[in-house]
C-alpha cells in the first residue's frame, strides 16, 4: 500500500523519506494501518478523500434538509460539512428568524392562513439552470407538508423568498427547474380541494371535486424572485402527483411527472368505517391496478394559455383546466408500471426512465416516440376526464430488470450510463439505458433512496462520485439512541472499472431526501456585503437613538469590539426597532447580538445591517453582547439595554 502512495506522489516520496530520517519515532503508515485495522482498500479511499488543511473541494452538494426544513452544504470528496442554511426553520447561528432581520428574515412569507410554521419537509432541492447546465446563482427547495417552494440566493446562500402554494395542500414533485431556470415546478401530492373549504370524503367528492396539479412558478432571475402574479396552476385529475422531470433540448418545453393511486382509492376513514371493519389499508388500495400514470405537460402551451387569458382564478391563484389543456393539445397520460418512483430524463432529453418501486424494472420512454403518438394522435384511450392516454408498448425504448425497489436515476459522463437506486435490494444499479443492459451492482448500507451523481441532472453530467442517500443506518456508527443519523455515503465510479465505496458520511440533522452537485468553481458568493445595499445602514459617527411617542429606534453600529451606543434606555412597553450595521470590511469578521432575555439573536456579517423588532415587554436591566468570538476582547463587545 505505501507503495501505492509513493507511486503516485514522487514527490512525497523525497518528503516521507526525510520525516523518516529525521524523527526515529514518527509513525508509518504501514504501523498506522495495522493499529487500526486498515486494508489497502481503506487506505486507498482515504488517499481519495482525504483533503488536507486549506485544501478546497472539487464539488459542493446542496442536500435537502428533510424534515429539519434547512438545507445542508458539504463538499465532495472530502464529504465536510460547510453551512446548515435556514429555510423553513429558524437557525438560531444566523439569526434567520429571530427578530426581524432586514432581508432575511422569511419565515413570516411562509405562513399558511394565520399559522407560522416553524418547520418544513424539504425534499428536492433544485439549483437554477442556464441551458440546461448548473449555473450556481440560485437554489430551490420545496416543503412538502406545508406546500412551500424557497428561493435561496448563493451570492450570500440565505433564503431570500418563500412562497405559498395557494390552492394545494401538500407537495412532492418539487422543487424541478426548467432548463433556463423559467419555471420552478411545483407537483402536488395528496388530493384536496383547490379551496380552504370543508369537502366530505366521499369517492364522488373526491373524484370530482379533490384534484391534485402541477404550479408552474415563474421566475424572474434579475430580481431573484419567485413571480406569483406570472405563475400557474395545469389543474389534474386526483392521482397521486409523484416526482417530476422537466424535458431539456428535444424535450424542452414539457414535463413528466409520475402518480400513484391512480386507483383514486380513498381509504376506509370516512362514513363510519372503522380500521377495524376496514379489510383494504391504503398501501394495497392504492396500488391494486398493474400501472400508474405519468402526466406530460407542455408547459410552453400551458404558458400561451395563461398569457391569453384561459384560466380560472382560485384563491387569487391562475389555475388552467384540465379541459382547456386537453383541447390544446397540452395534456397527456401514459401508463408506467405500478407505484412508479423516480422520474428522470437523460441528459440528451430524449429518455425518461421511470423506476417502478413495486416491479423490479426500470422503463426507458422514447421521447421521439412519445411525440410521434402525440402528433398523430394516436391515443390508446381516455382517462375519465377525458384525458388521452397513450400507448404503453409504443412509446417504450427498454425495459431493464435492475433488481429490488428501483426508485431514482442519475446520469453519467459516459453516454447511456445510469445509476438507479434499489430501496429494497439496497444496491446502486450501474446500467446501460441505450443498450437495456445492467452492468454492476454496489451493495451499500442500507435502504437507499435518492443519489445523486455530479452534475447529475444536467445536459452535461460529470460523472466521477457519486453518493447514495441512505434511508437506514442501522450498524454504521457508533449507537446514539434509538434515532440514528441518516448515512450518506460516497462511491467512486470514475472510468470504467468497479464502483467502489469511499466513505460513510452520518448527517445528524433531518432526513434528507435529494441533494444536487455541482461544480464548487461555478459558485460565486459574496465575502462582504454592500453596506449601502441597505436602507437603514448606521454610518459610523451616526449613531443615535430616536424616539417618536412609544416608538423608539436605535442606530447602532458594531466593530471589534464595541457597540455604538453601548449604554441604551427606554420604557417599559417602547416599540423598539433596532438597525444594526456591521461596519467591518475584514473577511469573516461577523458580530453576533442577543438582548438577554428576549429571544433575539442576529448574526451580523461584514457590511451587513440586521434589523430587530420587539415590545419591551419586561422592565429590568438587559445586557447585550456579541455571541461571535470575533476578538481577544470580545466579551467586552456588550452593553446594557435599561427598561424602565
Ligand atoms: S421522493 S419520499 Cu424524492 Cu424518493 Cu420524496
Ligand atoms: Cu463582536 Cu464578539
Amino acid at each position: 500500500m505505501l507503495n501505492f502512495i509513493l507511486r503516485k506522489r514522487q514527490l512525497g516520496l523525497a518528503l516521507l523519506v526525510s520525516l523518516l530520517a529525521f524523527s526515529g519515532s514518527a509513525e508509518t503508515l504501514k504501523e498506522v494501518a495495522k493499529k487500526r485495522g486498515l486494508t489497502d482498500k481503506d487506505l486507498l479511499a482515504a488517499a481519495k478523500t482525504y483533503t488536507p488543511s486549506g485544501k478546497k473541494d472539487e464539488y459542493l452538494v446542496f442536500s435537502s434538509g428533510g424534515q429539519a426544513g434547512q438545507l445542508i452544504v458539504y463538499g465532495v470528496p472530502s464529504m465536510r460539512l460547510l453551512k446548515y442554511i435556514g429555510v423553513f426553520t429558524p437557525e438560531p447561528w444566523s439569526g434567520y428568524g429571530y427578530g426581524e432581520v432586514e432581508g432575511m428574515h422569511r419565515l413570516k412569507e411562509g405562513m399558511i392562513r394565520g399559522t407560522k410554521i416553524t418547520w418544513g419537509d424539504t425534499h428536492h432541492p433544485a439549483l437554477s439552470e442556464t441551458n440546461g447546465d448548473y449555473d450556481g446563482q440560485f437554489v430551490f427547495i420545496n416543503d412538502k407538508a406545508n406546500p412551500r417552494v424557497a428561493v435561496i440566493d448563493l451570492k450570500t446562500f440565505e433564503t431570500v423568498q418563500i412562497v405559498v402554494n395557494p390552492i394545494f395542500k401538500s407537495e412532492h414533485g418539487s422543487s424541478v427547474v426548467t432548463p433556463n431556470t423559467e419555471y420552478a415546478m411545483e407537483a402536488a401530492q395528496y388530493p384536496a380541494p383547490y379551496s380552504n373549504k370543508y369537502v366530505a370524503l366521499t369517492q364522488k367528492n373526491f373524484n370530482e371535486i379533490y384534484r391534485g396539479g402541477i404550479t408552474y412558478w415563474k421566475f424572474n432571475r434579475e430580481k431573484g424572485r419567485l413571480m406569483p402574479k406570472q405563475s400557474f396552476t395545469v389543474e389534474l385529475p386526483p392521482y397521486m402527483q409523484d416526482i417530476t422531470d422537466a424535458g431539456k433540448l428535444i424535450s424542452d418545453g414539457w414535463s413528466f411527472t409520475n402518480s400513484i393511486n391512480t386507483e383514486r382509492y380513498i381509504g376506509g376513514f370516512g362514513n363510519g368505517n372503522t380500521h377495524l371493519k376496514h379489510k383494504l389499508a391504503n398501501e394495497a388500495g392504492m396500488s391494486a391496478k398493474d400501472t400508474d400514470y405519468m402526466h406530460i405537460v407542455n408547459w410552453r402551451k400551458a404558458e400561451k394559455l395563461f398569457k391569453a387569458g384561459k384560466f380560472k382564478k382560485i384563491n387569487g391563484h391562475a389555475v388552467i383546466s384540465m379541459k382547456d389543456m386537453v383541447k390544446a393539445n397540452a395534456l397527456f397520460l401514459l401508463p408506467e408500471s405500478k407505484s412508479p418512483h423516480g422520474c428522470d430524463v437523460s441528459p440528451d432529453g430524449r429518455y425518461i426512465i421511470v423506476a417502478g418501486k413495486l416491479d423490479t424494472h426500470a422503463t426507458v420512454y422514447d421521447f421521439k416516440k412519445i411525440k410521434r403518438l402525440i402528433d398523430k394522435k394516436d391515443f390508446a384511450g381516455k382517462d375519465p376526464y377525458g384525458i388521452p392516454i397513450l400507448d404503453m408498448q409504443k412509446s417504450i425504448h427498454k425495459q431493464v430488470q435492475l433488481g429490488l425497489g428501483p426508485l431514482h436515476s442519475q446520469f453519467d459522463k459516459e453516454k447511456g450510463i445510469v445509476y438507479t437506486s434499489l430501496y429494497v435490494d439496497s444496491a446502486v444499479a450501474r446500467w446501460d439505458y441505450l443498450k437495456g443492459k445492467l452492468l454492476e451492482k454496489l451493495p451499500i448500507h442500507y435502504n437507499i433512496g435518492h443519489l445523486v451523481t455530479a452534475e447529475g441532472d444536467t445536459v452535461n453530467p460529470d460523472g466521477k462520485y457519486l453518493i447514495a442517500l441512505n434511508k437506514l443506518a442501522i450498524d454504521r456508527f457508533n449507537q446514539v439512541g434509538p434515532l440514528h443519523p441518516q448515512n450518506h455515503q460516497l462511491i467512486d465510479i470514475k472510468g470504467k472499472k468497479p464502483m467502489s465505496l469511499l466513505y460513510d458520511m452520518p448527517l445528524p440533522l433531518g432526513e434528507p431526501h435529494y441533494a444536487q452537485m455541482i461544480k464548487a468553481d461555478k459558485l460565486k458568493p459574496v465575502i462582504r456585503y454592500k453596506k449601502r445595499s441597505f436602507k437603514n445602514y448606521v454610518r459610523p459617527g451616526k449613531e443615535r437613538v430616536e424616539r417618536k411617542g412609544n416608538k423608539v429606534t436605535i442606530h447602532s453600529t458594531a466593530i471589534r469590539s464595541h457597540y455604538s451606543p453601548e449604554v441604551i434606555s427606554i420604557k417599559k412597553g417602547d416599540h423598539v426597532t433596532w438597525h444594526i450595521t456591521n461596519v467591518e470590511r475584514a473577511q469573516d469578521q461577523t458580530h453576533g447580538f442577543t438582548v438577554d432575555t428576549y429571544n433575539l439573536h442576529a448574526s451580523i456579517e461584514p457590511g451587513e445591517t440586521v434589523t430587530l423588532k420587539f415590545v419591551a415587554t419586561k422592565s429590568g436591566v438587559f445586557p447585550f453582547y456579541c455571541t461571535e468570538f470575533c476578538s481577544a476582547l470580545h466579551l467586552e463587545m456588550s452593553g446594557y439595554l435599561l427598561v424602565k
